[in-house]
């Protein structure tokens, strides 16, 4: 009996030296993976583990968020990685439309090409039905209208349990007035090159307001 047990326990206890000791020599440099802190794989590994809908909470940069563009494709932030990025909430039918969608053309016209600049529109019908249209319309709106050549998504909601999580994350990072939640359409965060809030702007702030900000993060 006891015999019995000593044996299953050490056959164990052998399985994992084995197990261990064949790992430690796929290391590099004879140095042994297992104990050597996160190596890359081990840093990818946690980036899948990552699911946005109960972790945004704990998200460390942009780069672990996914949502849809305006064409339905699923698309990861992480494809914005090393880039000055504008997040903004927009509008169709509102009265800072006009304004907004033309400077943030100019910002993307100056700035894109030369400095890498990114600008993510996600059109938001949360503030008195101002965005009623669909993926299509809103694209037509935008591409006609002001020439947009920046990213648009799907329409989300901003604020409320069906937030996007990363319009939810966005907000624990750039703190509103009395509530973090969005007040209004139009409210811009910028993004650094470490995927990091570093500021975000009312409604009534311009987009061409943004620029000397923008400047130094380039
Ligand atoms: C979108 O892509 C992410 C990975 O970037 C994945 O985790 C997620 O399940 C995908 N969502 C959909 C709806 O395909
Ligand atoms: C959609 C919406 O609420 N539009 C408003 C956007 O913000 C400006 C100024 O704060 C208002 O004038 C719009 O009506």
């Amino acid at each position: 009996m006891f015999s019995r047990i000593f044996m299953t326990v050490s056959l164990l206890i052998l399985l994992i030296t084995i197990t261990k000791v064949d790992s430690c020599e796929k290391g590099e440099d004879g140095h042994c993976m297992v104990n050597d802190g996160p190596m890359d794989d081990d840093i990818k590994k946690s980036d899948s583990l990552f699911n946005q809908k109960v972790d945004w909470e704990k998200a460390e940069n942009i780069y672990q968020f996914y949502a849809t563009d305006i064409h339905g494709k699923n698309v990861s932030l992480d494809k914005y990685r090393g880039h000055v990025l504008i997040i903004i909430n927009v509008a169709s039918e509102c009265g800072l439309t006009e304004i907004n969608y033309k400077q943030l053309v100019e910002l993307h016209e100056k700035y894109g090409k030369s400095k890498g600049l990114e600008i993510l529109a996600f059109p938001s019908n949360q503030f008195a039905g101002q965005e009623p249209g669909t993926s299509q319309e809103i694209y037509k709106f935008a591409t006609e209208r002001f020439n947009v050549k920046f990213d648009i998504f799907e329409k989300i909601n901003v604020n409320g349990p069906d937030a996007h999580p990363l319009w939810k994350w966005l907000k624990t990072q750039g703190k509103g007035f009395i509530t973090d939640d969005i007040k209004w359409n139009f409210t811009k965060f910028i993004i650094n090159k470490q995927g990091k809030v570093v500021s975000r702007s009312s409604p009534t702030a311009k987009p061409l307001d943004l620029e000397d900000e923008l400047i130094k993060l380039f």
